[in-house]
């Protein structure tokens, strides 16, 4: 194939178009507002953009409910916007990269008006429609992810159809090649667009266990999470379109191990280069429920993490991210967004950024922005978590905890206005934004980081130039040290000229170093880069983090 690899050494940078900047004063970020931006994170230094979707929808779910998947959504602009923004990015040697969203689609996608008017539609079977159980229960007992059963009674033709996530996002059926070619054919619209890849949309549900079989207590994801036909799927895929184009892809997996990961991402398969995993994700989760909130324990965080990157060196490739339009901000859920912020911040980027795999950067990330507390529900926007709350009501939690969970757990954490200045609404619009921006944005936005000489921005700037400098950054294996420490997360990168040694506190504790070996393995070295003044090599003070270089 005409790849070349180049995503490995890449940092990428993630916009979430509706929160980014907004030009026209409607309270929603566009495709002008980011061309606006370009020059911001050239700065930054970044070398690729994911786009979250811009596609014409209904917006049930933030455009990850496409309605048209070749029309650019009136709300962010037209097609001579996104064309405008892949050459002004291009000018600037960034690429971009698109939201491939192919689980589902919107129900008014024009397919599924189709598909539902009748049984012997043509596009019947571009979705999933089952007769009900005798008993009159649906196909089967799985809970969508969005709360609910994952199946939606239509009156019309009598049957029900999948839907793993809201009601208004009807998952494609992939068993039909006539599907699968229209697929292809719209990622190839994009690709000979100039489009420099695709970040693929849970793709790894897209192959169901075709008997659709009832899951444990209503799980279903055993039977549509990497199912029987992805790997097949994902070749023909890499066949038709992916290896005629030079460019980056990476699938976003839940519920992926290490294992599948390198069959998925092990170049002689010819599939991804790269998937996201949610493991460490989901470690400060009681029972796989997002929303059963736990306190992280390091330990379990320093071991995933050396599972990942022992696992797919060599064989296949990382991505590292802390941060995504699905998670809360990392400086609040693993860091300290108090006195510690700038601090902690820094730490956990250098934790990340010193592995191997290509580094992803949320935005407001590099700014170090935090978590949101929205005094009432009706403030919040997201789908995933107003359902919650009426499916958590009805099974007794209370009020307080929900919105606790939500505090600590919820998408919109991610999602309120990247905060630009300290004018009204952070210089996001002149209008009203579609959510509220966050208070914190007075101290907190890239005029005020671009002005301090420290700031965290200055930090990720720095970061990013290392993995260009440091051939161990890419290449280098990955020891854990300190394994059973649990406030220290310490690793070495083994290089052929050099060796990392990477140490951060995670707590708010100064922390002797206890191991003679990795005093005298860093004694030697030099400081690469820190966020202290002086680092001493036997201790660490609070959220310090250190990173020394041993030549060889
Ligand atoms: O997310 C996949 C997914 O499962 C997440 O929704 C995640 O499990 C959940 O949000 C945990 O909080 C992708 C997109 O990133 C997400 O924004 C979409 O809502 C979802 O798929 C459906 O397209
Ligand atoms: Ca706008």
């Amino acid at each position: 194939s005409s790849q070349t690899e180049w995503w490995k050494k890449s940092v990428v940078y993630q916009i979430y178009p509706k929160s980014f900047n907004d030009t026209n004063g409607d309270g929603i970020g566009d495709l002008p507002g980011i061309i606006e931006k370009l020059d911001y994170l050239k700065t930054l230094g970044i070398d690729v953009i994911w786009l979250s979707p811009v596609y014409d929808s209904p917006q049930e779910d933030n455009g990850y409910d496409i309605r048209d998947y070749k029309k650019i959504d009136d709300l962010f602009g037209d097609m001579n916007d996104l064309e405008r923004l892949l050459e002004e990015a291009h000018n600037r040697d960034m690429k971009l990269v698109m939201d491939l969203v192919v689980n589902h689609t919107s129900d008014e996608h024009k397919w599924f008006v189709e598909s539902s008017k009748s049984k012997d539609n043509p596009y019947r079977d571009y979705y999933i429609w089952k007769d009900g159980k005798e008993n009159g229960e649906p196909p089967t007992n799985w809970n969508s992810i969005f709360s609910g059963s994952t199946w939606e009674y239509d009156e019309r033709t009598e049957q029900y159809y999948l839907h793993l996530f809201a009601t208004k996002q009807p998952d494609l059926n992939w068993e039909n090649p006539k599907l699968r070619e229209d697929i292809y054919e719209m990622m190839k619209f994009w690709l000979d667009k100039g489009m420099d890849g695709f970040r693929m949309d849970v793709i790894n549900f897209i192959s169901k266990d075709p008997s659709y079989p009832d899951g444990e207590h209503g799980d279903g994801s055993p039977h549509f999470m990497n199912g029987p036909r992805i790997h097949e799927f994902l070749q023909e895929m890499n066949e038709e379109v992916l290896s005629k184009y030079d460019i980056m892809t990476v699938g976003e997996m839940p519920g992926a191990s290490p294992e599948e990961a390198k069959a998925y991402t092990d170049p002689a398969h010819d599939e991804l280069n790269m998937i996201f995993t949610f493991e460490h994700m989901d470690l400060d989760s009681e029972n796989g429920d997002k929303w059963d909130v736990k306190p992280l324990d390091l330990v379990d965080l320093k071991e995933n993490f050396e599972k990942w990157q022992t696992s797919l060196h060599g064989v296949g490739w990382n991505s590292l991210y802390w941060n995504n339009h699905d998670q809360p901000r990392i400086v609040s859920r693993f860091g300290n967004d108090g006195e510690f912020r700038e601090k902690s911040a820094k730490m956990l980027a250098t934790c990340l950024h010193m592995m191997q795999g290509t580094p992803y950067i949320y935005q407001g990330e590099e700014l170090g922005m935090t978590n949101v507390h929205f005094d009432s529900l009706d403030e919040y926007r997201d789908i995933e978590l107003k359902n919650m709350y009426e499916e958590k009501r009805a099974l007794g939690w209370s009020h307080e905890r929900i919105m606790e969970a939500i505090y600590i757990k919820g998408r919109d954490n991610a999602r309120t206005p990247m905060q630009w200045d300290r004018s009204e609404n952070a210089g996001f619009t002149e209008g009203d934004p579609w959510i509220k921006v966050n208070p914190g944005y007075t101290h907190i936005n890239a005029e005020q980081a671009l002005g301090q000489e420290d700031s965290i921005f200055y930090y990720y700037q720095q970061l990013i130039q290392l993995r260009k400098e440091k051939e161990v950054i890419t290449e280098g294996s990955f020891e854990l040290l300190l394994r059973e420490h649990p406030q220290l997360f310490a690793y070495q990168r083994v290089g052929d000229k050099e060796d990392l040694v990477v140490c951060c506190n995670f707590s708010d504790q100064t922390v002797e170093v206890p191991d003679q070996d990795l005093i005298q393995s860093v004694k030697g070295g030099e400081v690469v880069i820190t966020n202290v003044d002086s680092p001493e090599r036997d201790r660490l003070s609070p959220y310090e983090s250190v990173v020394y270089s041993i030549e060889k």
